[in-house]
């Protein structure tokens, strides 16, 4: 038994083809319907038509990334209810067209956050960066968010205004554009003004209070799921931590439990991220996926190289923080287990996330950061090199 091999595509403007994706070995594609707006019903006819295109490619759609959770959702209010029964409805088209597995999130407002997107590497590639100082000075000095002084200690406030005064306006617009603009596959973006009202609407939301949210919407559809035979997958925050004043509540270990503790059924699912888990050093990830393995529905296979001021950037699939040879030995172990309990999910769809920009990719007009082909096609060679040997080791 081995992992489904899975490539995330953009859909038709993706600069990468679906004959690139053959090209890397995959088999199955991970897509959304980024042209339907957040919290319209994706239509049995738009869905089919799309899965048409990955099969006449000689591919399969095996996971939805994402079916996005409307603000109004995570915030309850003005229509949320009708939002939701919009989301019920899309899952059940998707269910009508044999797409099963559904990837999503719950951070506000913003998706994934990086302050940089082309770091160099000593080998001239290209990786992804979260610098923490930098997103301190946007906090305090171009977003200028009200109360932030309170998020810092008097030192990171010193620092940051000395930075600030140093920085290019190239670097200030960098880094707007960076955290609001929204990077690939996030379905939101904003200008200045408009992230501020943004903000605005999660005045009085703490963390437990979004907790709250995250459970009701999850009584919602969870039933529904089982029903149709939906994997709903949760992705964790990345970065997991709090961002902007923002709470975050899909971080940690005890984060999944509370959820899996209210909304028990199995199709209340995680997509386990290694890159997004592994930024935090008290997140123990072999232990987070002995936890939940039957509930692990998906798999973002990549990994973050920390520092100790809180800096990440995108390493190599195979250094980096994240043991990767103890994930994939625990993945080979848990789909061993489910052929044993005659599961339909046995291979689990894995797609390497974030590769470099390098190569080719570096004098293309037109990349996706994170997303470009040759740094996931490294990546997915690395991680199905890794998986086999570990299948013929145990
Ligand atoms: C970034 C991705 C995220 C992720 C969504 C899941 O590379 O992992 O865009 O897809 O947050 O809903």
């Amino acid at each position: 038994m081995k992992m489904t091999q899975t490539w995330r595509w953009y859909g038709p403007n993706d600069p990468v083809s679906l004959l690139d994706v053959r090209q890397a070995g995959a088999t199955g594609i991970v897509n959304a319907l980024h042209h339907i707006p957040n919290g319209d019903i994706w239509s049995v006819e738009e869905i089919q038509k799309r899965k048409n295109e990955i099969e006449k490619a000689g591919l399969t759609w095996d996971v939805v990334e994402s079916l996005p959770v409307h603000e109004k959702i995570k915030t309850r209010t003005e229509d949320f209810e009708q939002i939701i029964q919009n989301y019920k409805q899309s899952m059940k088209n998707l269910a009508a067209c044999s797409v099963y597995v559904i990837c999503y999130n719950f951070m506000p407002i913003l998706d994934w956050t990086r302050t940089r997107l082309d770091m160099p590497l000593k080998d001239g590639s290209l990786a992804l960066e979260y610098n923490a100082s930098e997103l301190r000075v946007f906090d305090l000095h171009i977003l200028q968010r009200e109360g932030a002084q309170q998020d810092y200690t008097p030192q990171e406030i010193e620092q940051a205004k000395k930075q600030f005064k140093d920085l290019e306006t190239s670097d200030i617009q960098r880094i707007s554009d960076n955290m609001l603009k929204g990077l690939p596959g996030s379905e939101e973006g904003y200008s200045m003004e408009e992230f501020k009202t943004m903000l605005d609407t999660y005045k009085g939301i703490d963390a437990d209070q979004l907790r709250s949210h995250l459970v009701k919407f999850l009584e919602e559809i969870i039933p529904l799921a089982e029903e149709l035979g939906i994997r709903m997958c949760i992705h964790p925050d990345d970065p997991p931590f709090s961002l902007l004043g923002l709470p975050r509540i899909m971080s940690t270990r005890s984060d999944y439990q509370y959820i899996f503790e209210k909304v028990t059924p199995l199709s209340n699912g995680i997509t386990f991220c290694t890159g997004s888990l592994g930024v935090r050093a008290d997140n123990d990830l072999a232990a987070i996926f002995d936890a939940f393995a039957d509930r692990i529905h998906f798999l973002h296979l990549r990994s973050t190289k920390r520092d100790a001021q809180g800096n990440f950037f995108e390493a190599d699939h195979l250094t980096g923080d994240v043991d990767m040879f103890e994930i994939i030995t625990r993945v080979v172990r848990e789909q061993r287990r489910r052929v044993d309990e005659n599961r339909q999910d046995a291979s689990i769809p894995m797609r390497p996330d974030h590769g470099h920009q390098m190569l080719d990719d570096l004098v293309k007009p037109k990349i996706n950061p994170g997303y470009s082909a040759i740094g996931r096609l490294r990546g997915l060679a690395e991680l199905r090199g890794l998986e086999w040997g570990i299948n013929k080791m145990i």
